[in-house]
């Protein structure tokens, strides 16, 4: 059922009544003939998207929980006579270190994106922008489903007849989420490169920091760049096909001491390479250890552009300098064993909070919801083991995992989106790559053109994962 409207004026909707959620806070907006270009890396697990003349209302909702300060934001955007009867919510994603819940410009974007393609979209700025709120963990991303759903059936005279979620980082998270504690809220979910081990990535991510503090060396980003080259070109036929891609990241084993003191070009000059460019490598991909060389979370995925960890920042002169420290925490002056106490306890506080590694998907199942996930194994934010960890987990549980919840790994690829790397537009197909469920992996015939999808086959064999030694 659809709802005509005799012209696209805004003041046909004058008269429209949204009588539940009943909210003083909410408005009614009519937007027509809205034109874009939305690059796949902002639509995140679509293609690009070229939008030309949408035309839809936007349903604005402010609204505070019961006995809390916070103050949250929910728009649900309806397409007028090309909804395709399915609702999608839009999570936070990369944008702000991604501590974004929804409704930042990017976001904002990808809601076009989708009201485009003619679902309804909706989408929370959870209230909040930080991590340590509730809102933001879970209970708003539930709360923006049922008035998403709401909104739909008072425009449409109909409730969606499917709703999806579509997130990757912190949106990947906020999915899994919603899976884990709210199985009814959607059903299906695309969370991918999810930041499930949100208090643990936190801290991991100022491993290298700590490295590089404790050396008091930082290197250049074009060591950094040049450490990447020299592994991808080491491992890259590891794979059987020579494409500059690393698809099996955990035959790569790259020893960057031997290479301390070669030629690295650095913009018009020359440089050697140092030891702590080698060093702060090496820390990357093996994560966090404590003194006696316990492993306290997995490294970044090796293949990934070391000058994207996102605690690095560089001077204008391509120095290393780390974030900017913050008044209360000095980083440099940090001990191993301080290092170890703060990552503990991040855990301890921010796990039971954020922390999205309930491996029980028993009820989102029986719900009849299906979960697609894909995560780059050339990630530098966010560790493509974490994912791969837990989907292995829930196999354990539910060893027919793979009837309704599905991991992609794609090779090559960065943090949700990176010009290189099969990025996933439409999920199981790249160009002319083949992407494959796992355990199962892409594996080139040995014969056919390396360009050419024929020439490859999902196979399990043959597999054997090293990034799981936690
Ligand atoms: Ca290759």
């Amino acid at each position: 059922m659809k709802i005509r409207y005799p012209s696209l004026q805004k003041q046909v909707l004058q008269g429209l009544s949204i009588p539940y959620p009943a909210l003083p806070g909410a408005s009614v907006d009519f937007l027509t003939d809205v034109s874009a270009y939305i690059p796949e890396s902002v639509y995140t697990n679509h293609g690009r998207l070229n939008v030309t003349d949408a035309s839809f209302c936007v349903v604005s909702l402010a609204y505070t929980h019961t006995n809390q300060t916070d103050f949250v934001n929910v728009q649900v955007w309806l397409p007028i006579d090309t909804w395709n009867e399915r609702m999608m919510g839009l999570g936070g994603g990369r944008e702000g270190g991604g501590f974004n819940c929804g409704l930042y410009p990017d976001n904002i974007m990808a809601m076009l994106g989708a009201v485009a393609e003619g679902y309804a979209a909706v989408s929370t700025d959870c209230g909040h922008t930080m991590e340590q709120d509730v809102g933001f963990a879970s209970v708003s991303l539930n709360d923006a489903a049922i008035m998403g759903r709401s909104v739909a059936e008072s425009f449409y005279g109909m409730q969606p007849r499917y709703s999806y979620w579509s997130g990757c980082s912190q949106g990947g998270r906020q999915g899994m989420m919603l899976a884990q504690r709210y199985p009814a809220a959607y059903d299906g979910i695309a969370g991918s490169s999810p930041a499930i081990n949100w208090a643990e990535i936190l801290v991991s991510g100022f491993w290298t920091q700590y490295v590089m503090n404790q050396l008091d060396s930082y290197p250049q980003s074009c060591e950094l760049d040049y450490l990447t080259r020299m592994t991808v070109r080491y491992c890259d036929g590891m794979d059987g096909v020579g494409d500059g891609i690393v698809s099996n990241i955990d035959s790569c084993h790259f020893n960057t001491l031997g290479l301390i003191g070669m030629h690295v070009p650095c913009g018009n000059k020359t440089v050697r390479l140092s030891k702590s460019a080698a060093i702060m490598a090496t820390a990357a991909w093996q994560g966090p250890f404590t003194r006696n060389g316990v492993h306290l979370w997995m490294g970044v995925d090796v293949v990934s552009n070391l000058t994207s960890i996102w605690s690095s920042q560089f001077s204008p002169d391509g120095t290393c300098t780390g974030l900017p420290k913050e008044p209360n925490f000095d980083l440099e002056s940090v001990t191993h064993d301080e290092y170890v106490r703060i990552f503990h306890e991040s855990v301890k506080e921010y796990k039971s909070l954020i922390g999205t590694d309930n491996t029980d998907l028993s009820e989102f199942r029986q719900h009849g919801g299906k979960i697609l996930t894909f995560h780059g194994l050339a990630d530098p934010m966010i560790p493509s083991g974490g994912t791969l960890r837990y989907h292995e987990a829930v196999a354990r549980k539910d060893p027919d995992v793979r009837s309704f919840y599905r991991l992609f790994e794609a090779p090559g690829l960065g943090h949700c989106w990176s010009p290189s790397g099969l990025y996933p537009s439409t999920i199981g197909v790249k160009q002319d790559r083949i992407l494959c469920p796992y355990p199962q992996r892409a594996v080139y015939d040995g014969h056919g053109e390396s360009s050419s999808m024929d020439s490859y086959f999902c196979s399990a064999e043959d597999l054997a994962f090293h990034r799981n030694d936690l």
